[in-house]
């Protein structure tokens, strides 16, 4: 075993407890320095793990395949492991803790035999902030550490603030065979514990990200009163120079990245409009000092998909992924050892190798050269708009709270809520057509509460009254107002409506002139919608016309009503725990439909 980097009691006992368990043939401390670093890259490439890319295009950067039945999260196969079925929630699976451990403790028993462990101690958020926390994540993958390294803060810093202190996630990650009859990733809240085993999947393995920093931790800012969320943070900066802060909860593969580093549209640009990106991801917030909303990003990178990111898309998620990145499961162009994705430009590689690991001739075969949850992990520091805020340990004030989906009919491109209570409500009945990024059958709606649905570490009813409660903490003048968007909205010819992108700011623009009590708005049953007027379509052209933006913000009450249906349908799971604030919401719902 190398020199341990703590004395920490409890991190030590818990360690020798499962060094025991996986029998590894020896064990090495992740410090942070980047010489340990450069080692163990060094190592993947050896074994094959990584491949390196060209480093005159690509200084830096490594592609690694996973397996080909290991390419998504696996929520059919993820657990909370709480006491009782009830804390869990009819949305989750559940599974009674001591079942958990000893299924798990016998699929992990040495499965490290041949293999090194790795012991990473890491930080969600900025080392030393209040509002961030630390995890031990023990795992027998390198490829993990080093995309841990690009995602969370690690090292020896950790450890030195967290001294001995207790509250800490333990977290066991075991490759074992990958096989997928035995894949289990289980969240255990009350014991801040995380265990992961055959699967090496980033959103399966990366345990800092949606295990720890929305299952484990929506649960403990529950207990502690916090929240964590889904959300993207980002900054719009207006030509006074003020820069106002929105948080943005999609689900996944919906345009968070993309919407989180957009690109104003030119007369914005012009005007001396700027956007700033805080997270693309999760977001944790807690009251301030103030009796704002202030909000960190925990991550220190973006685990993005690739399939779709172009210069024009997401110019600056493309920047942020031309140095110092993994990419997973993209092709690789054998011509000039460069990395590719459907969607990066109109001329795929004919001389290349497709995320199967297959040789692939991009012109001519109709297999996809890239998965459809292919990724890139960036260093966040990589991003030209990355916010002057990003290591603020007070995070930064929220302006507003934005729910979104992806609906082709039904929601309008914009509408707020009428008070905190009925925001969450809107949050509440979110709902999504699925995408690629969780294994299941893409292109159905479905029910995404908050775009929690898979990452709520706890019963989702006592969840939204968690939600109500802390609307309830904060100052009516304080508290963020609440929106929903939707830039996925088509016309019968099955056409999107909005040109979505960087254009999304027009919306974002209404949003913070709401907050600010500069725009006016309609009430219309689900809510205030902008008048037309209000939504600045300059320089769209021909893209969105006058009549085009009418359909855009039109509510049709008989698809509402259907809608209403699913959604009482979805909130009678909840029985009695379900707020009867949320429930005072439908009924106020369904009469103003009537
Ligand atoms: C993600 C996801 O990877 O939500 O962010 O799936
Ligand atoms: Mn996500």
């Amino acid at each position: 075993m190398s020199q341990a980097l703590t004395s920490s009691p409890s991190i030590l006992a818990w360690l020798k407890e499962k060094i025991k368990l996986v029998q590894p043939d020896s064990v090495v401390w992740i410090d942070g320095s980047e010489e340990q670093l450069a080692q163990l890259r060094a190592q993947s490439v050896a074994s094959g793990e990584l491949l390196p890319l060209n480093a005159g295009k690509y200084p830096d950067c490594y592609l690694h395949r996973t397996a080909v039945n290991d390419v998504a999260r696996v929520e059919h196969r993820t657990f909370i492991c709480t006491p009782t079925k009830d804390e869990a929630g009819p949305t989750n699976n559940w599974m009674a803790p001591d079942e958990a451990y000893s299924l798990l403790h016998s699929i992990a028993a040495g499965s490290y035999k041949g293999r090194t462990a790795y012991v990473i101690p890491y930080s969600m958020g900025p080392v030393g902030s209040a509002l961030a926390k630390a995890g031990i994540e023990l795992t027998d993958s390198i490829y993990v550490v080093l995309n841990m390294a690009i995602m969370t803060r690690i090292g020896q810093k950790v450890l030195d603030v967290l001294g001995g202190s207790n509250d800490w996630v333990r977290g066991l990650h075991c490759r074992c065979d990958i096989d997928e009859q035995k894949r289990y990733i289980c969240q255990f809240p009350q014991d801040n514990t995380i265990i992961s085993v055959n699967s090496g999947y980033g959103g399966n393995v990366l345990l800092g990200k949606k295990c720890f920093a929305l299952r484990i931790a929506s649960y403990q800012g529950k207990q502690e009163g916090w929240q964590a969320e889904h959300m993207l943070i980002l900054g719009v900066e207006n030509p006074k120079g003020e820069v106002r802060y929105i948080c943005a909860a999609f689900p996944s593969a919906c345009g968070k990245t993309n919407l989180a580093m957009l690109i104003p549209p030119e007369g914005y640009q012009k005007a001396g409009y700027k956007v700033w990106t805080v997270g693309d991801d999760i977001a944790w917030i807690r009251k301030g000092p103030d009796g704002r909303l202030w909000a960190i990003n925990p991550e220190n990178g973006f685990f993005g998909v690739a399939p779709g990111t172009n210069a024009k898309s997401n110019f600056n998620a493309l920047a942020s992924a031309q140095k110092g990145t993994i990419f997973t499961n993209v092709a690789l162009n054998l011509d000039d050892n460069t990395v590719w994705w459907e969607g990066l430009d109109k001329n795929p590689p004919s001389h290349a190798i497709d995320w199967r690991g297959n040789p692939w001739d991009g012109t001519t075969s109709t297999e996809k050269g890239a998965h459809p949850n292919s990724r890139f992990t960036s260093p966040a520091k990589n991003c030209p708009c990355i916010s002057s805020e990003f290591e603020a340990p007070q995070g930064v004030p929220i302006s507003a709270f934005v729910f979104g989906g992806r609906r082709a009919k039904l929601a309008p491109l914009v509408y707020q809520s009428r008070s905190w209570n009925h925001g969450v409500f809107v949050g509440a009945i979110m709902a999504s057509e699925t995408t690629a990024a969780a294994s299941g059958t893409v292109g159905v709606v479905r029910r995404d509460p908050m775009a929690m649905l898979p990452f709520c570490g706890y019963n989702m009813a006592d969840y939204w009254q968690h939600w109500i409660d802390i609307g309830a903490g904060l100052d009516a003048d304080k508290a963020p107002k609440i929106f929903n968007v939707n830039w996925f909205r088509k016309n019968d010819d099955g056409n999107f409506l909005w040109p979505g992108f960087g254009d999304n700011l027009r919306v974002l623009d209404w949003i913070l002139a709401r907050c600010e009590g500069a725009a006016d708005a309609d009430e219309v049953a689900i809510g205030y919608i902008p008048k037309a007027a209000d939504i600045n379509i300059i320089g769209l052209g021909d893209e969105v016309g006058p009549a085009q933006l009418d359909e855009l913000l039109s509510v049709e009450p008989a698809l509402w009503q259907e809608e209403l249906a699913g959604v009482t349908e979805f909130f009678g799971q909840f029985g009695d725990r379900l707020p009867k604030a949320l429930n005072a919401e439908l009924e106020t719902l369904k009469s103003r439909l009537a």
